[in-house]
C-alpha cells in the first residue's frame, strides 16, 4: 500500500503543479467594488486581498447608521459539500473591525469559529486579539459582551467556550489551531485530520442543540473560518473538508473543481502550490487511515492533467 501511494505521489506531482498554475491564471469571477470603496479600505487587512461583491457577507444596517458602506466586512460565503453557505471565509479581524466581526457572528447565528493562524507569527501580527484569551475574562465589543468561560487545551489546538451576550446569551465555540507552520504546510496531515474530526462533531452537536430556533438549511449556520488573509490556510482547510466529505459520501475526490468553485466565492483561495498539493496528500493519508485506499477515485479532471 505504501509503495502504491508513493507512486501516485511521484507520478502526479508534476501534473498537480501544472493544475494549480492553471487555476491561478484564471481571472477572478466577479467584482470587488465594495472592498475598494474608500471608506471600506481601512477594513481590509491586506490591500490586495479583497472580497467578491457577489458572495460577500453583508452586515445588517443598524438603524442609527447613516453610512451606506457600513454593511461591509471582508468576509465571503462559501459553499460546502452539498451545502450552500457552509462556511464564511474571512480575514483575521483588525482592531477596527472587531465589532463588525462579532456583529457578523451574531447576525449569521454562527456557532463555530475556526482560526488557523496564531495571533503573532515570526514577530508579525497576523490577526487581532478579538476574543478574550483567558478563562473567566469578559470583553466588550460595541453592543456585545464576549466571555471566555472555559478553555480546553489539546496537542494541536485550543478550544475556548465563549458566551456572546446581546439581547440574549449564546454559546460560540472558538477553535484555535496552533500547529500550522508559519510558512508552508504541515508535514503530515494527521493533526489536521484529527482537528477536522473534532470540529465536525462539535458542529453537529451545536446544530442539534439549536433545535427549532434554527429555521435555515439543515446543516445549520455557517462555520466561520479565518487565518490572516482568509485565503491561504482558510482555503486549504475548507478544500480538505469538502473533499473528505465527498469521499465519505460517494468515494471520489475532485480537488481541482473544488478549488475552482471555491475561488468563485472567495477569490485567491489556496495561496501556494504546496497548500494545493497538501490537499492531495491529506486525502491519501485520510484514505489510508480509514482503510479506504482502493475506493478513492480521482475524478476525471484530476486524472486528465496527469501528463506523464
Ligand atoms: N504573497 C505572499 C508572500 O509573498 O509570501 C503570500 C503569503 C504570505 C503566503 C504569507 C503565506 C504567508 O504566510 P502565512 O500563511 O503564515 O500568513
Ligand atoms: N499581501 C499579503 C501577502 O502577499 O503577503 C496577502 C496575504 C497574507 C496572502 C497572508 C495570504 C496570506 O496567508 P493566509 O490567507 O493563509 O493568512
Amino acid at each position: 500500500v505504501h509503495d502504491l501511494v508513493e507512486h501516485v505521489k511521484r507520478r502526479k506531482k508534476k501534473g498537480i503543479y501544472q493544475e494549480y498554475e492553471e487555476i491561478r491564471k484564471e481571472p477572478p469571477a466577479g467584482t470587488f467594488d465594495y472592498s475598494k470603496k474608500l471608506s471600506n479600505q481601512i477594513k481590509n487587512r491586506y490591500s490586495d486581498v479583497l472580497c467578491l461583491d457577489q458572495s460577500r457577507v453583508r452586515l445588517c444596517q443598524l438603524c442609527d447608521d447613516e453610512d451606506e458602506t457600513s454593511d461591509y466586512i471582508n468576509a465571503s460565503f462559501m459553499d460546502g459539500y452539498k451545502r450552500s453557505n457552509a462556511y464564511i471565509a474571512t480575514q483575521g479581524p483588525l482592531p477596527k473591525t472587531f465589532v463588525d466581526f462579532w456583529r457578523m457572528v451574531w447576525e449569521q447565528m454562527v456557532l463555530i469559529i475556526v482560526m488557523t493562524t496564531r495571533v503573532v507569527e515570526r514577530g508579525r501580527v497576523k490577526c487581532g486579539q478579538y476574543w478574550p484569551l483567558e478563562e473567566g475574562k469578559t470583553e466588550q465589543h460595541g453592543y456585545f459582551l464576549v466571555r471566555n468561560t472555559h478553555i480546553q487545551v489539546f496537542q494541536d489546538f485550543k478550544l475556548s467556550h465563549l458566551e456572546l451576550y446581546n439581547t440574549q446569551r449564546r454559546e460560540v465555540f472558538h477553535y484555535l489551531y496552533v500547529s500550522w507552520p508559519d510558512f508552508g504546510v504541515p508535514k503530515s496531515a494527521s493533526a489536521m485530520l484529527d482537528f477536522r474530526e473534532h470540529v465536525l462533531q462539535r458542529r453537529e452537536a451545536a446544530v442539534k442543540s439549536l433545535g427549532s430556533s434554527w429555521t435555515g438549511p439543515p446543516g445549520g449556520p455557517p462555520v466561520v473560518v479565518h487565518c490572516s488573509a482568509g485565503i491561504g490556510r482558510t482555503g486549504t482547510f475548507c478544500t480538505l473538508d469538502i473533499c473528505l466529505s465527498r469521499l465519505e459520501d460517494i468515494g471520489t475526490v475532485d480537488v481541482r473543481q473544488t478549488v475552482r468553485r471555491m475561488r468563485t466565492q472567495r477569490a485567491f483561495s489556496i495561496q501556494t502550490w504546496d497548500q494545493y498539493y497538501f490537499c492531495y496528500t491529506a486525502v491519501i493519508e485520510y484514505s489510508q487511515r480509514h482503510g479506504k485506499l482502493s475506493p478513492v477515485q480521482w475524478s476525471d479532471s484530476d486524472i486528465e492533467t496527469d501528463s506523464e
